[in-house]
Formats: structure tokens, sequence, C-alpha cells
């Protein structure tokens, strides 16, 4: 299994990636206000790349539930400074962009990022000739509905199997558009449009997504179905240790990549779980 990025190749081969996550937006679940400013946000990048984070993912808009729209320009306002200091600052970094804007896109793989993490999974349909264009690697991610709307309704007949099925149609639109098969990662967007059970449902059911032959990324660092579990009621910071169980389970159903804010110890539990993995694929 490899996934291309541009001039970057992944393979997978002995462990899973880590995407370090770094929002510049004031707004964010976990980490909104604390990256706005753009020389915090380089430091947050390079802090990350320290603890071992593979690539960074940046964001410029929230999408959590209820969240707003932001215009592609104020989305692009808040990354092209943190873009062009990491740039400045570390060449070599792999960055993802999180966005739903092809414009805001366009702009980011013009400015050296290698990924396009698309949580709407190519609802404009733009998207898919920016990322062929580029050549750059594309998370294509399930979400019901919107940010805005996405909690409305959270029941499914069968969660796995409509997940599963819609990332098999967003695949085919992607490759319509021109992107190459390689390039694509999928996600089943735990938390966005979910309930607990549906999450927990699409982490042990992982295996059937890992079928489709793409790299499979993961989100559910800090997540509140993680604080319903465990019935804390603090800030998005204390779900760290029920973060790393569900990276630990994602990892061992199949997961490539995990997209987390806590790197450090996130790259150590992939270890584990990978290694896990690998020593039940030698018995079977
Ligand atoms: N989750 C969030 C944002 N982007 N992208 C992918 N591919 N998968 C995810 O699970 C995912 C994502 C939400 O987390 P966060 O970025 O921390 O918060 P916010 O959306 O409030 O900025």
């Amino acid at each position: 299994m490899i996934w291309r990025c541009r001039d970057v190749t992944y393979d997978f081969a002995d462990r899973p990636l880590v995407m370090g996550i770094v929002n510049v937006t004031p707004d964010s679940f976990s980490d909104g206000g604390r990256y706005l400013d753009p020389g915090a946000a380089v430091a947050r990048c390079l802090e990350l790349l320290g603890e071992g984070a593979d690539l960074v993912d940046l964001g410029g808009e929230s999408t959590r539930p209820g969240s707003v729209d932001v215009p592609a320009d104020e989305q692009w306002r808040r990354l092209e400074p943190v873009l062009r200091g990491l740039r400045a600052a570390r060449p070599d970094t792999v960055v993802s962009v999180d966005t739903r804007s092809p414009e805001v896109a366009r702009r980011a793989l013009a400015t050296g990022a290698q990924i396009v993490n698309d949580v709407s999974a190519l609802s404009d349909p733009a998207m898919g000739e920016v990322v062929a264009g580029a050549r750059a690697g594309l998370v294509l991610m399930h979400m019901r509905g919107t940010p805005a709307t996405m909690q409305r309704d959270t029941a499914y007949d069968d969660v796995s199997a409509e997940v599963t099925e819609f990332l098999r149609i967003r695949i085919a639109r992607a490759r319509a558009a021109g992107v190459a098969h390689e390039s694509i990662a999928l996600d089943p967007g735990i938390g966005f449009g979910k309930s607990t059970a549906g999450s927990l449902e699409l982490l042990a059911r992982l295996p059937e997504l890992v079928a489709l032959d793409r790299p499979v990324l993961v989100g559910v660092s800090r997540k509140s179905f993680l604080a319903r579990l465990t019935g804390d009621d603090g800030p998005p910071q204390d779900r760290v240790a029920a973060s790393l169980a569900a990276a630990s389970i994602a990892v061992f159903e199949g997961a490539h990549i995990l997209r987390v804010h806590d790197v450090a110890a996130t790259v150590r539990v992939a270890r584990i779980a990978a290694a896990a993995r690998r020593a039940r694929r030698t018995i079977a």
C-alpha cells in the first residue's frame, strides 16, 4: 500500500503515520484561539514535528458540530503566513491543509502543501481538479450533511456499510476528476454526524474500510464521544488517555494515519498497536 502526495510517497511498511493538528482558528473545539498568531502556529508545528509527527494538518476553519462556514479569503488570511513561516523554518515539512474550499486548497498547494484534507469529500466538484492538477494527496472523509447540521440525525441502518459505500462513490468522483488512485486516503469521519455507538462501531468495523485498499486515516483525538464514554466533564485537553486508547484500537484494526493533538504519546501508542497487529497477522 502506498500513498502518493506530490513528491512524497508513504509506504506504511513499519508503522502508521502520525499527523499533528494545528488549527489556526479562534473557535476549534480543542485548540481554538491558541494558534491564531502565525508565530505561535509555526512554533506549534515545529513542536509537533519535534515530538515525532510525520506531517502537520493545518486548518483555517473549525468543523466542530454547529460551526459556521469561514469564507475562503479568511481561511487563507489565517493559513498563508503559517504555511510560509513553516516553509522558511522547515522546508521539508509535509503539510496537509484541512479545507473544503477549492480556492484555499489551490493557494495552499501553490505555497507548497502536499495534501488536501477535505472533510466534505469533494462536495465541491472543483476540488478534485485542484488536487489532480497538483498531483497532491487527498483525504476523503465521510460526513452526513454539514458541520452546522450533522449532529441532528445520527441514526443509520448500518453505519459502517453506509460510510464505506459513500467513500467508494467519492473515490470514483475523485478518479473521474483525474486524482490518481494512489493519492487517495479514506476517513470514516468519527464524530461527524455519528452517535457515540456509531463512532465505536466504525472503529470496531474499520477492516471494512481498510478492505477498499486505500490508506485509512482516523481522527478520534480529544473528541466528545470519548468524554461521553468515560463520564469526564472536563475540557478536551483532559481526554488524552481516552484518545490514546481509541487510537490504539484504530491502529490494531488497520488504520494507517492518525490525526492527533497529542503527538509524542500517540507515536508510542501507535508503535505498540502496530506491533501487536503484525503479531496477530503472523499467527493468522
Ligand atoms: N476532525 C476534525 C477536523 N478535521 N479531518 C479529518 N480527515 N478527520 C477528522 O476526524 C477531522 C478532520 C475535528 O477536529 P479539530 O480539527 O481538532 O477541531 P475543529 O474542527 O473544531 O477545528
